[in-house]
């Protein structure tokens, strides 16, 4: 292939990946997906996946171009499907279309396709070039991949914290500790998530409703909210189980007092999850909700669960919201991490900081190979 030819690839491919992130908010549990035909170097065709349920990005953008599609390039952020869910192959469409030749950014990890996409249209005498763009395109889709390559959900730890890193007033009142933009900003990862977990502490104490209250998407599609109870402690009445799909998780022995509790409310499910140390086991709650289709979890939860994340080593992004306040040391911490922690290989990696009002940002993502955590490397 030529320079110029991959410096149009690329290009394509950044308008691509710019089209599919117009579905963040909308897709799931499908991913976000988008496509770019090229003919003689100029776009005559574009799409995006809105829906799961609605055309995928190939077919809209093939729609776009009509008749010019033939003998054109697709660009498209993800391997073109091969199979029939909700909506017919991209593969045949193509070839149908006359395309002649796809780029695309990374293999579908789904393994209905998995690499059946880009055989079928090799098959067709279409050329194929796959990688352009893999690792923004990845990027868009954290969940999607984590939970085919990974059988869970890529998983965001939310915390919010003063300057001294303490996650509530000392007398425990309800008020809150960030300002109103860093507020807005956890609504819009909400938005993006596939569930928003908590547990029974945070519940007891802030009765959250863990839902998205401003437009993403029209309509909003609500995430799931979970609830990790082990005792079947909190109150059914509880805000988080209003208004729809939510899901209980607690302890085999309280499976049936918490079904009996909530027998009245068919939008809560409620399920029973393997003890550990302390709580419910944190691998298996996720191994479930990847089977449920649960792309991005985010998690919002008081410091002992947020502890167990970390210990567990579970937790993909740290995402940590400053106020410029400093609490004592009355406040309750970050995180109620055990004393010998510090010696556990799990550490992070510092990805952004950023001013949302007057409170700091922080991104951090999960680094697990000690030799990264050692201060020589
Ligand atoms: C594509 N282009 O735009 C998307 C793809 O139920 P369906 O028919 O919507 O299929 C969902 C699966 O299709 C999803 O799990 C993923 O493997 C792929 N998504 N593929 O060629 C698209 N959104
Ligand atoms: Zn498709």
């Amino acid at each position: 292939m030529s320079a110029p030819g991959a410096a149009v690839d690329a290009d394509a491919m950044r308008r691509a990946i710019e089209l599919a992130a117009r579905g963040l908010f909308t897709t799931d549990p499908n991913p976000r997906v988008g496509c770019v035909i090229l003919r003689d170097g100029r776009v005559v065709g574009e799409g995006w996946h809105r829906r799961a349920g609605e055309p995928h990005a190939e077919v809209l953008a093939l729609q776009a171009a009509g008749a010019a599609a033939r003998g054109a390039t697709a660009v498209v952020t993800l391997e073109p499907c091969c199979h029939t869910g909700r909506t017919p192959p991209c593969a045949d469409a193509l070839i149908a279309a006359g395309i002649a030749r796809v780029v695309c950014a990374s293999l579908d990890p789904n393994p209905r396709v998995a690499g059946g996409g880009i055989a079928r249209l090799r098959a067709a005498g279409i050329e194929v070039v796959v990688g352009p763009g893999a690792r923004e395109a990845r990027g868009l889709n954290p969940g999607f991949f984590a939970r085919f390559e990974r059988g869970r959900p890529h998983v965001r730890l939310k915390l919010a914290a003063s300057l001294d890193a303490r996650t509530a007033y000392a007398d425990r009142r309800r008020a809150w500790i960030t300002g109103e933009a860093a507020r807005a900003d956890v609504q819009a990862w909400r938005a993006r998530s596939g569930a928003v977990l908590t547990g029974a502490g945070t519940v007891r104490s802030d009765d959250p409703r863990l839902d998205v209250r401003l437009a993403y998407g029209d309509p909003v599609r609500q995430p799931l909210r979970i609830v990790l109870d082990p005792n079947a402690s909190c109150a059914p009445a509880a805000r988080v189980f209003a208004g729809g799909d939510a899901l209980l998780f607690v302890a085999p022995e309280a499976l049936a007092t918490a079904r009996a509790a909530h027998a009245g409310s068919p939008g809560v499910r409620v399920e029973a999850l393997p003890r550990a140390a302390g709580g419910l086991d944190l691998g298996a709650a996720l191994a479930r909700l990847a089977a449920l289709e649960v792309n991005e979890l985010w998690v919002e939860c008081g410091p002992r669960l947020a502890a167990a994340w970390i210990e567990d080593e579970l937790v993909d992004e740290l995402i940590v919201y400053y106020a410029p306040r400093l609490l004592g040391a009355d406040a309750p911490p970050l995180a109620a991490l055990s004393a010998g922690y510090a010696a556990a290989p799990t550490c992070f990696e510092f990805l952004d900081a950023r001013f949302f009002g007057g409170d700091l940002r922080v991104m951090l993502t999960a680094r697990r190979e000690e030799s990264v955590c050692s201060p020589e490397s």
